[in-house]
This record gives structure tokens, C-alpha cells and sequence, in this order.
């Protein structure tokens, strides 16, 4: 037994050793220190001398990163000195509720007239001294040709004429706006127009709400299996993302109880650093996206608030936004290890500001955001419109050129290029020229057939080397390529959107759990059993929209009831493999084991903002519900108007 009044003592002797006295003498230390390396293997001695000229590699590649942020630091340090503290816009200055679908911002883009073609950027490291001479001759020719086609609204780019004409359902008419009322209209309890898919979409939101709540109430995102939460700003991002889907699924009181957090609890003035592209996406849209649908003025106060925040990642020496930003102290900063940017990020934040500089009058969001779009239209290395995956914030230059992919870190670029010439109205040519260029650049550079089956994919170029390899985010495409179509591009995009959406189908279909990995790799060996190949560090689902996203805008736009039932077939997997008995629905690990697809114990804030909401939409007939000729999507889902004037 343990008694209290027992002592124990250990002795420690600093005496001699090996007969001579320890005096701590540098002699004593080297000599003993010589002894020990000599009584080591050979093998040991080498593998501590590699260790040793390891470090010191390391040391020098470190100091060298980090004498280039200093050098970025001081300079924003300047700045900083110059820049005004964050104000929450005034009250007044804000618009009523019976405006709130109009009044454009006063700032404009810049006039058309003075742009010209796409500059062809892969030619540019050998002539770059030729490019200004090049390039005034060539907008000299285009101006004079904008000009004319302009007159009668058609779009001229490289030879082809687009003229922008209804292929669908009518444009959007300024005269007939109305405030949308989405919740009476899709509550599954007041009326009989929920059909048995949605109600089966609903009680998933339901289950997904009912984790959330109990376990991650207010925090970032559910943790389903350990019951917890996982924090990534403090912002609620679950909470917010899911608003305006729990608006179109009509779940009132769940609505309720969030909007009340957003009021009470959302602090936007923590200093704490958040992404700045998944803040606008998320946050941003979301409250936008809800403000929008509800008319409720509280959700643009939010909106604006934040967007005031975010607006110091825009000091940079290029105004190439940083990632981050602190909302709470107004400084900005990018990644730790780098001074370069993600090109999907700064260009996939364009939507979301734009709006809010229509809502408040206010163009300074919108002109943030249009400097960048501006610089990228015309910077050298793309090829064919492909753009690399990051971008420097000092040099405003793209930097490690070369490498070509529709996913990650570049796959909202394309989408933004497209919607955000929808926004405005279909005015915006440049935009339109550089979406369509950009398409001419995937169909030359980036699509093959697999084999056995020729299923269409689009792969990614490295150094002008081809891999087959295909992120699942690619799939945001087929949809993409359908919109663009309904809004009066070619129909060849709607047949190269026909055959992607196909294969992101068979990216669920060709796995034993009927889901699909983050990455697959497409065989071209007419030799090879299988079309698709995944890599064991790919084999993770994150519970991602892309694929129920384009079968929302394909069923939409060709009402060819197969992309339902491919939805449904994918909704039941999810179901089936990554439903949480407790409430929440989880990542998975491995999609090929239908034993065990090893839970990850995490539920993204999509889940809810996204892929539920696509699910829902994908399984109406109505298709006023959320009217693709009144309203986008942002690339979280959120909903955003088409301007009408
Ligand atoms: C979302 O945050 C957005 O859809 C983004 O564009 C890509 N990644 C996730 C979903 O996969």
C-alpha cells in the first residue's frame, strides 16, 4: 500500500569519469566527443555526417525564403501604415428591402473598346521584348472590331462570331423582378410538390443538422464519429454555409435558430486569420446568397461587415490578393513558406464582391476584385488560355509556369470566368473571350479517351507531358460547359459536357463503394481490363458537390431523366457508406473497400452548402425553382442574382 510518509531518493554523481575530474573544459568535451565518433560504425558516422549537410541545406534554403518575406513584410508594413482602420458601412447607406435586387454599383468595368484579342502567352518568354509592339497592333485591329460587333451585341473572338441568343428559356426581364419567396414554395410540410427523392434529401439534411447541432453547434465543421468539432476559423462555417439550403429545403425552425447565431453570436472582429478565398466563398456568399433569397437586412449588414474585413489582403505590391487575412486586425499576409498566391483563389472571389458593391453602392469591392481579373486577362504564360496554378503577390507574375490542370488551385478560374459574364448581363466581353479561349485550350491540350471504354476525360499537362491523372473537382466542368451553352455558346460545348459528365458518373459507378476517390487516373493501354485507376493515396471521399452539381445543370437544361437517377444511385451511396448512426455524415478514407471505407471523422461545411442543395435541385421538376435565367451559382453553391440592368 502507498504510504504517504515513504521516501525515495535517486543519487546523482557528477564526478569522475575515467579518472580525470568533470570541469566542464572545452579539452574534456572534444576529447570525449572524439572518443564517441570513433567508437561509432561507419554506417552511423556517415548517416550523421548526411544529417549534418542535410541541416545545413535546409538552414541556407530557409534563411534565402525567409530574407524574400522579410523584404514582402517590411513592404506591407509600409502600407499597413497607410491604410484606414476597418469600418462597418453605415446603416443608411445601405439598400432597403424592396431594392434589393437591383441598383447596379456605380463603378464600371472599364471600357471594352480598349481591349483586344487574347494575347497568345506561350509564345511569350522568347519575344517578350516584341509583346508591346505585337499587341498594340493587334488591339488597333480589334478595337475597330469590338466596336462594330458590339453595335449588334455579337462577340468576336479569334474569327468566330458568338452572337449571345437564347437557346432555353427567356433572359431575365428588369420589368418582371420579383422578390423570390422560395420557402413557401419548397416547405416539404405546406405543399405536395416535394417529391419522394427530395423528401429523401431532406431527411439527410435533417440527420446532418440534427450531429451538427448536438455536437458542433456554432463551431466550423462536425466531427460525427468522435462527437466533437473541429475549428478552422471560429466562424461558423457549417452553420453559415448550410443557411440557404435549409431556406430552399424549407426547414423554418432550423432556419430560425441559425439566423438568431448569426445575429447574436457571429463575431467578425476576432483577430483571428482566415483564408480569404474560402471565407468569400463560404461566408460572403452564404450570407449574400441568404440575403438574397430572404430580403432580410441583417444578413447584408453581416455581408458587408466582412467584406470590409477582408479587404486588406488586397494591399499587396502587385494587388494580386494574399491568401490570408486577419479579420480582426486588418493585416494580411501569404502562406508561411511562400509569397505566391493559388490562381483559383484570387479569381474565384470575383462573384461574391462584385455583388456586394451592387447591394451597398459601394465599388470599391468590385474594384478590388476587377484589378485582378484585369491583370490576369493580360499576363504572359498561359497556354491556350490554361493558366498555371499560382500567381506571386509581389511580381503580380504567374509562377511555376508549366503546369496545366482544370483542378485544384485552378478549376474556379474557368467557372468564374463564365459566371461572372453571366452576372453582369452578358456584357463583359473580355470575359467571354478569355472562358472561350480557355475551352479551345482544354479540347486541344487536355482531353483524350480512356480505354477499354473511350470515356471522354480531361487529364493535365506538366512541362508539355500529358498525365491522364483527373481530380474529382474537375467535374464542376460538364456543368459549367452546359450553362455557358444555355446562355448562348456553341453546342459543341454542350457535347463535350455530355460525354464529362459520363465519365464523372463512371468515377462513382466503377468503385465497389458507388463513390468516388479525390483522384483518378484514366488508362490509355487499349491492352489494360479497366478504365479507371486509383492510387491508394487517392482514395478518399470528402462528401464533394462537383458531380451532383453538373447533374443538376445537365437534367436542367436536356430534362433527360438519367441524370436523376445517376443522383439518386450516388445519393445512396452516401447514404449506405458515410452516414453517421449518431447524426453528421463523414469523410471517408477508402472507397474501394465496402468492408471497411474507414470513416475520417469529418463532415465539410459543403456537405450541406453544396452537395444536400444540389441533390434537392437535381431531384425537382420545377424548374422555376431557383431559375437558371435569374440567378447563379457561386462555386459553394451560394445563390446570387443575375443583373438585370
Ligand atoms: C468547395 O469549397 C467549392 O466547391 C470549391 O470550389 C472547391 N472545393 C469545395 C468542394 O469540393
Amino acid at each position: 500500500m502507498y504510504s504517504p510518509q515513504r521516501r525515495d531518493f535517486i543519487s546523482v554523481t557528477l564526478g569522475s569519469q575515467a579518472g580525470r575530474n568533470y570541469d566542464n573544459s572545452k579539452t574534456w568535451r572534444r576529447q570525449s566527443f572524439w572518443r564517441k565518433w570513433k567508437q561509432l560504425s561507419r554506417l552511423q558516422r556517415s548517416l550523421i555526417a548526411f544529417m549534418f549537410i542535410f541541416m545545413m541545406f535546409c538552414g541556407i534554403a530557409t534563411y534565402l525564403n525567409l530574407s524574400e518575406h522579410w523584404q514582402v513584410v517590411e513592404g506591407r508594413d509600409q502600407e499597413l501604415k497607410q491604410v484606414k482602420p476597418v469600418v462597418v458601412p453605415a446603416l443608411d447607406v445601405l439598400l432597403s428591402k424592396a431594392t434589393f435586387i437591383s441598383q447596379p454599383p456605380k463603378f464600371k468595368r472599364p471600357n471594352l473598346n480598349k481591349r483586344g484579342p487574347p494575347f497568345l502567352q506561350n509564345r511569350l518568354s522568347k519575344n517578350e521584348k516584341e509583346e508591346p509592339k505585337i499587341r498594340k497592333e493587334n488591339e488597333a485591329e480589334a478595337n475597330s472590331d469590338v466596336k462594330d460587333k458590339e453595335k449588334n451585341n455579337i462577340v468576336s473572338w479569334r474569327g468566330m462570331e458568338i452572337a449571345p441568343e437564347r437557346v432555353t428559356a427567356a433572359p431575365p426581364d428588369s420589368k418582371q423582378e420579383e422578390k423570390p419567396v422560395l420557402h413557401e414554395k419548397v416547405n416539404a410540410k405546406e405543399t405536395a410538390t416535394v417529391n419522394k427523392q427530395q423528401m429523401a434529401v431532406i431527411e439527410a439534411f435533417q440527420h446532418a443538422w440534427k450531429g451538427y447541432k448536438q455536437y458542433a453547434w456554432g463551431h466550423d465543421e462536425l466531427k460525427p464519429i468522435s462527437k466533437t468539432y473541429n475549428e478552422w476559423f471560429g466562424l461558423g462555417l457549417t452553420l453559415i454555409d448550410a443557411l440557404d439550403t435549409m431556406w430552399i429545403l424549407g426547414q423554418k425552425q432550423e432556419f430560425e435558430e441559425a439566423k438568431k447565431w448569426v445575429v447574436d453570436e457571429l463575431n467578425l472582429s476576432k483577430s483571428v486569420d482566415v483564408n480569404l478565398f474560402e471565407t468569400t466563398i463560404r461566408i460572403l456568399g452564404g450570407l449574400l446568397s441568404v440575403y438574397n433569397l430572404t430580403g432580410d437586412q441583417v444578413f447584408l449588414d453581416k455581408a458587408s461587415e466582412l467584406g470590409d474585413r477582408l479587404l486588406p489582403a488586397f494591399n499587396t505590391p502587385s494587388k494580386i490578393p494574399y491568401s490570408d487575412v486577419n479579420i480582426g486586425l486588418g493585416t494580411a499576409h501569404p502562406p508561411r513558406w511562400t509569397s505566391d498566391s493559388t490562381v483559383a483563389e484570387v479569381t474565384s472571389i470575383q462573384l461574391e464582391f462584385r455583388e456586394l458593391s451592387r447591394l451597398t453602392k459601394k465599388d470599391k469591392y468590385q474594384a478590388a476584385v476587377d484589378d485582378v481579373m484585369k491583370h490576369i486577362h493580360g499576363l504572359g504564360g498561359k497556354k491556350d488560355g490554361l493558366v498555371p496554378m499560382f500567381i506571386n503577390t509581389n511580381s503580380g507574375q504567374f509562377s511555376h509556369l508549366g503546369v496545366y490542370t482544370l483542378g485544384a488551385r485552378a478549376d474556379s478560374y474557368y467557372e468564374y470566368l463564365l459566371k461572372q459574364w453571366i452576372q453582369g448581363g452578358r456584357k463583359e466581353a473580355d470575359l467571354l473571350e478569355d472562358y472561350l479561349q480557355a475551352i479551345e485550350g482544354i479540347t486541344n491540350n487536355l482531353i483524350r479517351k480512356s480505354e477499354p471504354n473511350k470515356l471522354t476525360f480531361v487529364g493535365e499537362l506538366a512541362h508539355n507531358q500529358f498525365s491522364p491523372k483527373m481530380d474529382h473537382l474537375v467535374c464542376f466542368l460538364p456543368g459549367t460547359l452546359a450553362l455557358g451553352v444555355h446562355h448562348g455558346l456553341s453546342a459543341n460545348h454542350m457535347k463535350l459536357a455530355k460525354e464529362l459528365i459520363k465519365t464523372c458518373y463512371q468515377m462513382y459507378a466503377q468503385i465497389e463503394t458507388g463513390l468516388s476517390p479525390e483522384i483518378v487516373y484514366f488508362n490509355l493501354n487499349p491492352h489494360n481490363a479497366n478504365d479507371v485507376e486509383v492510387k491508394p493515396a487517392d482514395r478518399h471521399n470528402l462528401l464533394r458537390p462537383e458531380t451532383v452539381e453538373s447533374l443538376f445543370y445537365m437534367y436542367r437544361f436536356t430534362k433527360d431523366k438519367k441524370y436523376q437517377e445517376w443522383g439518386w444511385k450516388i445519393f445512396q451511396s452516401f447514404n449506405k457508406y458515410t452516414r453517421v448512426d449518431s447524426g453528421g455524415y463523414t469523410s471517408i478514407n477508402n472507397v474501394r473497400s465496402s468492408e471497411n471505407p474507414e470513416p475520417r471523422d469529418k463532415m465539410e461545411s459543403f456537405f450541406l452548402g453544396e452537395t444536400l442543395k444540389y441533390f434537392f435541385l437535381l431531384f425537382s421538376d420545377e424548374f422555376n425553382l431557383i431559375s437558371l435565367d435569374k440567378y447563379i451559382f457561386n462555386t459553394e453553391a451560394h445563390i446570387l442574382p443575375i443583373w438585370t440592368t
